[in-house]
């Protein structure tokens, strides 16, 4: 691991409220960063919204305000959802800020000037909706979007380009060298199938038809073109070409692991035109550009246009914050396309948390309490049991694999690790059944080592569910008494002795949802007035 970490989310379309597609990559990536500082990575973890564009025109003038007032107040309901969910990124860029619009623009000026953009007229395919031009090979049935399927129309105007060629040969070379440039793998197939291999087209950067975008210095009439706009914001929140550019340095530098977290909708742009920008620029690329999955309802892919959109407020506030964090981390494995049920929410919430993780915690400490007065006593290793040691193997074993898997952005697999452990200190209680031991007054000291080991186990399995579990690990922490300045990840993984310890056995984290009941009150939510449950 790196000590400098920089992960992006997406910068969204702030063109309506946020949904429950937006937060999953979020979370997920909140997940990451919050992993990763945990421990010890020095992180920088930059969200933002991409404010620009056509859609973005048109939906201000429908309602009759400004782009910008429109952008200004779609912002504040991402922001909001953000604190809501307890998202820790460090900043939030919006394209529409000066610090941004000027990168932008001299970035073009460095195009012109280096003989990378050239001025033409372009014909072709254009989706108002996607924001994208399409070739006639690419389009779907009847003249269709391949991305969302509505009716494309053509479109000509002067426009500069960016020449594709030049890098192509670039690009390729990368994707040989650095494999985890596409992960998973099979999106990189994709890319090569569909996008170099039928040819590569120049991209369009800037457009005429439309004029809320940053305009270029070179020509009256020209803005950039969405793209270019909004991959820049990776390194203009940085500070790129600024004189204050320490951010960037750090963030960008070679010493610095650069994670982007994306969609599968927007990966032709980050894995083609993103890495050509920036040798264009003379940067290095990111290490990693990571796709996750999309979140599907019955009826498709989940989106504002196909009106099936789950929004997160009112999961948020009869579930927690935490319920809805370890849902979207566990339940969809990341890199794949996962759906969502409210049946599936409740087995998940009820399965994970209420089961496995919240019996582990209920029976430890009741057991310290009866048998200990709530004191964690001692351990005493003369006295260890072949399954002790063996608990005890497990948790330093977890441990390292959560750290691989997570260093491999295995979030779903690195969390179900976590809760693996609790499932085996379960067992662990049934085999050693420490109501048996208690009527031995013989097996005190084995009793006492029972209750010890499960309380470090305990302790590691909160540690590890952390990122996701931002405010019941702390009411964990809190329950096993813990200070405040014990409660880090080398101490828990070390698997050391908690003894002496007074815990404070607390209301149950997770209480059980009541199935029928639940399902039907998330059905609810999907069914009613979605601008009122997302208000
Ligand atoms: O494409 N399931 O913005 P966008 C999972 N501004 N993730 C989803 C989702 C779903 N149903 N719906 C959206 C844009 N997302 C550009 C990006 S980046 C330089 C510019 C997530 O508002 C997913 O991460 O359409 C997707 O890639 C992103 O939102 C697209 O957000």
């Amino acid at each position: 691991m790196k000590k400098n970490f920089y992960i992006t989310t997406p910068i969204y379309y702030p063109s309506a409220h946020p949904h429950l597609g937006h937060a999953y990559c979020t979370t997920l990536t909140d997940i990451i960063a919050r992993n990763k500082r945990m421990r010890g990575a020095d992180v920088f973890f930059l969200t933002g919204l991409d404010e620009h564009g056509e859609k973005i025109q048109k939906n201000a003038e429908a309602k009759g305000v400004s782009p910008q007032e429109f952008v200004d107040e779609v912002a504040v309901t991402f922001k909001e959802l953000w604190n809501k969910l307890r998202i820790s990124n460090n900043d939030f860029i919006r394209t529409t800020e000066k610090r941004h619009l000027s990168t932008v623009q001299d970035i073009f000026s460095k195009f012109v000037k280096d003989e990378d953009v050239y001025l033409s007229a372009y014909k072709g395919w254009y989706c108002v909706h996607e924001e994208s031009y399409w070739t006639e090979t690419q389009l779907g049935p009847d003249h269709t979007c391949p991305e969302c399927g509505r009716p494309v129309e053509e479109k000509k105007e002067e426009a500069y380009f960016f020449s594709c060629k030049k890098y192509l040969d670039d690009l390729l070379k990368l994707y040989e060298e650095n494999p985890k440039i596409i992960v998973p793998v099979g999106r990189k197939t994709e890319m090569i199938n569909n996008f170099i291999k039928p040819g590569l087209n120049d991209l369009c950067i800037t457009r005429t038809s439309f004029s809320w975008g940053v305009p270029i210095k070179e020509k009256e009439g020209h803005v950039i073109y969405v793209w270019l706009d909004a991959l820049t914001n990776y390194i203009s929140a940085l500070g790129y070409g600024k004189k204050d550019h320490s951010l960037f340095d750090k963030f960008w530098g070679e010493d610095s692991e650069i994670v982007h977290i994306i969609g599968a909708d927007i990966t032709r742009f980050h894995t083609i035109y993103w890495p050509m920008f920036l040798k264009a620029l003379n940067l290095r690329e990111p290490d990693e550009v990571f796709v996750h999955g999309l979140l599907m309802m019955k009826d498709g892919k989940m989106s504002k246009s196909k009106g099936n959109v789950v929004y997160v407020e009112p999961l948020i506030e009869r579930y927690g914050v935490d319920a809805v964090r370890y849902f979207l981390g566990r339940e969809i494995v990341f890199g794949q396309d996962g759906e969502f049920t409210p049946e599936g929410f409740v087995e998940r919430i009820n399965g994970d948390l209420a089961n496995d993780f919240g019996n582990l915690l209920n029976r430890t400490l009741g057991m310290i309490g009866k048998y200990f007065d709530g004191v964690i006593p001692s351990r005493n290793e003369a006295d260890f049991t072949d399954l002790d040691r063996d608990l005890l193997e497990k948790g330093r074993v977890a441990a390292r694999s959560y750290e691989v898997l997570f260093d491999d952005l295995k979030v779903t697999e690195s969390l179900a690790k976590a809760m693996e452990l609790a499932d085996e200190a379960n067992k662990y209680i049934q085999e050693r059944a420490p109501w048996a031991l208690a009527k031995d007054e013989s097996k005190k000291n084995e009793l006492a080592n029972v209750m010890n080991i499960l309380a470090s186990i305990l302790f590691e399995v909160g540690m590890l569910l952390s990122p996701a579990l931002v405010e019941k690990s702390e009411g964990l922490f809190d329950q096993l008494g813990l200070d405040k300045e014990d409660r880090t990840y080398e101490k828990a993984v070390s698997l050391s002795s908690l003894e002496g310890t007074k815990t404070q056995k607390g209301e149950p984290l997770f209480p059980r949802l009541d199935v029928v009941k639940e399902t039907e009150a998330i059905k609810e939510m999907m069914a009613g007035p979605k601008e009122k449950a997302a208000a």
